[in-house]
This record gives C-alpha cells, structure tokens and sequence, in this order.
C-alpha cells in the first residue's frame, strides 16, 4: 500500500473507483497494457460487496465455480471452491489470491473515498477529490463501485434513542457480533434478511422478524464439492468460460425452450419438484415464459406457496409468509432453513405491511399494533441500487453538469449500453444502469465491461483519440431500447429495488438491461467493430470531430 501523502497533484492514465470483482480486474487489464493506474478503496481491504456483507449466513447464490474470473486459465485452475454456495469469508479470500496473485495491492489505496469528480474540459483530465483532502487527475475516470452498496436505511423516527444495538447487513462490523440469547429484531426479508435469520434463530434468545413483503424462496441445498467435479470443470475451463459468455444470465445453462403451459400439470409438477430438490433457481429457469407471462408465472408461484405450506407447520404463520407478486420480478432468493426458521419457539413474524413501523424507541420496536422490546435490531433493508453508488460521488461532466442532475428524471431514460454517458468524456461505468448487471452472474458481466472498456482505451490510445464520448441519440435509443424489452416481461408490474421503487422519492425506471449476456456482449462488441459507433471520438475535448 502506499501512502497518502504521494497523491497531491499526481497524474494518472486511470483513476478506478473500488476495489472488488471490478475495480481488482480493471486494474490488471490497464496495467497490463502499459496504463499508469491507480485504484482508490474506501474499505482497508480488497473484496467490495464481499467486504462490506459479512452479516450472518451471507454467501453467493452463483455457484461458485461460475462465479469466479475467468479471464485467467492459471487463476481459474490455481483456485479451489469448497463448496457449491460457499460463505462470504471463503469468497473474501479468493479476492485476497487474486489480488496476491497479480501484485494488485500496489497499485490500490485503501481507506480512501472519492469524495468529487469533475471533467476539467480545458486539458482533458477528471480531476479526483479524495476524502483525505487531497486530489490527483486521470485522463479516464472508470467506476467500479458495485451495483449494491449505497445501504438504504429507511428514516425512522427515534433511531437515535435506541439503547440496544443496530446494524445493517451491508455494513457489517469486522468483529463477531454476539446475538446469544438476546431479544433481536430484523427488519426486511429480501436475500439479505433470508440468508441471515435462519443463522440469527440458531444464536438468539428469541427473533422477531419484521416483515413486509412475503418472499418465494428455493432450498440451496448447499453442499461440499466432489473433487471430482472440480476436476471436470477445470478440464473444462474453456467450454464452460465460452457458454457463460454466450448465455442468457452468464451461466454455462441450456435456456429453457418450453413454456410452462404447454406441458400437463403432473410434468411441470414434477420439474419443479425436481428443481425444488436440486436446490438453487432451477424453478426459475425452469421455463421460458415464467417471467414474462402471468399464467405461466403463477404455476412456478403456486408450487413454492405449497411448499411454504407444507414446511411452515403454524397455518397462520405460512398464511402471513404467502408472496403474492410475481414470482422472480424480485431477485429470486435460495436459502438455507428460511421457511424452517419459523417453526422454532423463538421465532416470531411480524406483518408491518399491515401493521407498519411507527418509529424505534429506546427499547425497541413501534408499530401501529405494539411495542416489540428488542437488545439489537438487524436493518436488512437493502439499498440504494445501481445509481445509489454512482451519485454518492459528485461526477461532474462537461460545463459542470452532475450524474445526478442528469439523472434527475430516472437512470432508465440516460445511459449508453450501461457503459458511458452523453456528456461525461472519457468516462466509463463498469456494470453501470442498463447493463445486464445484477441480472446476471455478476463475475462474467463484469469481466466483459472490464476487456470493452480495456480494449477501447487501448484504440483510443493507439489511435492518437483524445476523447471518446456516447452520443444523445445512441444514448436515447439504448435507453429506449431497455425500456422495451423490460416493458416486455412482469418486471416492470413489481414494486422492487430493480425500479427504485424502494427508495422514497427515487424517480422510477427499470435500471438493468433483461436482453441477456450474450446478445448485450454481442452489441458491445458491434459497436467497438464499427468503430465505436455511437459514440463521438475526438482528436481534442471538444473540436476535430474523427
Ligand atoms: O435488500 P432487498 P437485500 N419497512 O431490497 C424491506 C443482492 N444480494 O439486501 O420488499 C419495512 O432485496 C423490504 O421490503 P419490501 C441481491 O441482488 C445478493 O436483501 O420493499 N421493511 C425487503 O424485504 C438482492 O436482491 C446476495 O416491501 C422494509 C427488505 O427490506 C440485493 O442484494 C445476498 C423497509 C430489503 O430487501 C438486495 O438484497 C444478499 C421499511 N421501511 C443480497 N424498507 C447473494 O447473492 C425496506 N424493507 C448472496
């Protein structure tokens, strides 16, 4: 690591926000080809996602030997998984080899935050704020800041007056937590809430969860790996790493060509089961058309009610437990023991749809029905998604124009390919809004950001470009573009963080691209052959349009 100190008026190729999956990548792709870079990290570690959410029971719904890197063979075949959705930790460590692996730590400054960046338009440079009161400047400015880490904490009154302890499952403590035998709450049941509370039952004296949206969830059924298997799929790096790339959601998956109407019910019936009994999403993939046609949705819907039926022994409890919204338009979740969870003694469900909280108090809980007195309260209530970790920077582009002012009317109606911004030079957003994202394997999208935005820097370079720049027009068709295809599906008729709809006065949008990894690759790729088409490259900031 080196110091502080070295920053004042230091001038790189490129300056990387984050140091996770996408900011440890971009650094070793542009230091390879020779461009001076600098990575700034707000954690003391590398890990971003896998840094900050150490909450109880957190760990990856990819299986993990899909969700690694795959730009190295060495790398793929050096690293062993333990187990099919290993645990936050054993993810944390595999950044920590990468990192070791390719001698990253130099080049990234730990315990620093990009406070500002704004295009300075008369010598071309991003000129980067940090928040030790230093700056330095960089021809390109590329985020990599996660599409989940701006934590949302709703407003509730009285959070100040609570004697007990509280936390949010993005920001965990680095030291144990200790929940033995103590009265906790936890508020919200997205994947989060899911993962943690069947982890905090087995730990506390009793569990109160506060629910608002009943959740579908699916058995992980998480298992150690049989060498075995790890052996084929390292013989099979390279036919695995060319199907995760072609695929819809960047897994090494067959697409589903049925629909779910057009077999009997016994059949479906027996696909869900056996997908039920595999673990994982494989209802969700089951067919084609769950996610874009109500009646086949309903089918996948109504088989996890029955389980949650089955499992959930308190009738009315698993009353309370039922979803109602379209099944999948929410992250799909898979768990360990969730609906289980709430057959303990000392688990209690609250329905604050119903009841909604009123404040926290010194003691604990309100809600419009009671006072639930709590020693700790587990907020588990998400984030600020996609745009949230984009406008806590201050970006500023040409004529001082902000992300956020240009956001103002929602992230779906401005970005091109997820990647650029009209008005923003020589700025590039690793899975930015309108990128397939968080509706794929997070690893492969990231990993094909990385090489576009590596392999165009590269021909800019070469080329004697000075600027590169989305157009309105390509910007406003992507957008549009996006639009349409996610108007298309039952995405857009759920209230879900993937619209903004969970943030108080956030403009709504559908802000991911559901075109699928491989034909969203496929355009990326088209543009860069047709010379970056849509984009204005200039031979200075401004004048001598090429
Ligand atoms: O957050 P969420 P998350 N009063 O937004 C509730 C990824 N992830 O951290 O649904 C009461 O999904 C809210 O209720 P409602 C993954 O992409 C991945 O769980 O808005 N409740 C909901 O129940 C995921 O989708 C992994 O009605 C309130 C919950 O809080 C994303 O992160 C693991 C409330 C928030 O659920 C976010 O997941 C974990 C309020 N005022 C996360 N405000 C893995 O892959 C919010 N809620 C392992």
């Amino acid at each position: 690591m080196t110091t502080k100190q070295s920053n004042q008026a230091v001038n790189y190729d490129a300056v990387v926000v984050g140091a996770g999956f996408s900011g440890l990548y971009m650094l070793h792709r542009l230091r390879e080809a020779g461009f001076s870079t600098r990575v700034f990290e707000a954690g003391e570690g590398v890990g971003g996602t896998w840094y900050w959410n150490r909450y109880p029971g957190a760990r990856c719904d990819s299986e993990s030997i899909y969700y690694n890197y795959t730009f190295s063979e060495d790398l793929y075949k050096e690293w062993t998984w333990s187990s099919r959705y290993p645990e936050q930790p054993e993810i944390l460590q595999y950044l920590n080899f990468v990192a070791d692996k390719f001698k990253l730590r130099t080049d990234i400054q730990f315990k620093t935050r990009i406070t500002a960046s704004h295009y300075d338009e008369e010598n071309n440079k991003w000129r980067i704020q940090l928040d030790d009161g230093t700056n330095v400047s960089a021809k390109y400015f590329i985020t990599g800041v996660g599409c989940l880490s701006a934590a949302n904490l709703p407003n509730f009154d009285g959070l100040e007056s609570f004697k007990g302890e509280w936390y949010h499952t993005g920001h965990w403590p680095h030291e144990e937590v200790d929940f033995k035998g103590k009265r906790v709450g936890i508020i919200g049941t997205g994947s989060s809430g899911v993962q943690a509370i069947p982890v905090l039952a087995a730990e506390a004296g009793h569990l109160t969860v506060f629910q608002r949206t009943p959740q579908y969830s699916a058995p992980a059924r998480n298992h150690p790996y049989d060498p075995e298997y790890i052996r084929q799929s390292k013989e099979n790096f390279n036919e695995i790493k060319k199907q995760m790339r072609e695929s819809q959601g960047g897994q090494p998956l067959v697409p589903p060509t049925k629909s779910a109407l057009e077999v009997a019910p016994e059949e479906r019936n027996q696909v869900y089961e056996n997908a039920w009994a595999n673990g994982g999403l494989g209802i969700f993939s089951a067919y084609y058309d769950i996610t874009i046609n109500e009646a086949a949705n309903e089918t996948a819907a109504e088989f996890i009610r029955s389980k949650i039926r089955e499992i959930v022994k308190n009738p009315e409890t698993a009353e309370k437990l039922l979803p109602s919204y379209y099944y999948g338009t929410k992250r799909p979740i898979i768990d360990t023991n969730y609906y289980e969870s709430f057959n303990r003694g000392n688990v209690s469900l609250v329905d604050v749809k119903k009841a909604p909280i009123v404040e926290i108090t010194p003691k604990g809980l309100k809600t419009t029905e009671g006072e639930y007195e709590l020693d700790a309260i587990v907020f588990a209530t998400g984030f600020d998604g996609m745009t949230g970790p984009l406008l806590k920077i201050d970006i500023r582009g040409r004529d001082g124009v902000s992300l956020k002012e240009k956001w103002a009317g929602g992230a779906h109606t401005r970005s091109y390919l997820g990647i650029a911004n009209a008005g923003f030079p020589n700025f590039f957003m690793i899975t930015g809004p309108e990128s397939p994202s968080v509706l794929s394997n997070m690893p492969v999208s990231i990993e094909q950001h990385v090489e576009w935005i590596g392999d165009c820097i590269e021909y800019l370079s070469k080329s004697g470009i000075e600027t590169i720049e989305a157009k309105v027009e390509a910007e406003e068709e992507w957008s549009k573009h996006c639009r349409e295809v996610a108007e298309s599906t039952l995405f857009t008729k759920t209230d879900s963080w993937y619209t903004g709809a969970n943030i108080p006065g956030k403009p709504r949008g559908f802000q991911i691209y559901l075109g699928g990894v491989g034909a969203y690759r496929q355009k990326c790729d088209d543009v860069a052959a047709k010379g970056y088409e849509g984009f204005a490259l200039m031979s200075s900031s401004r004048t001598a349009l090429l």
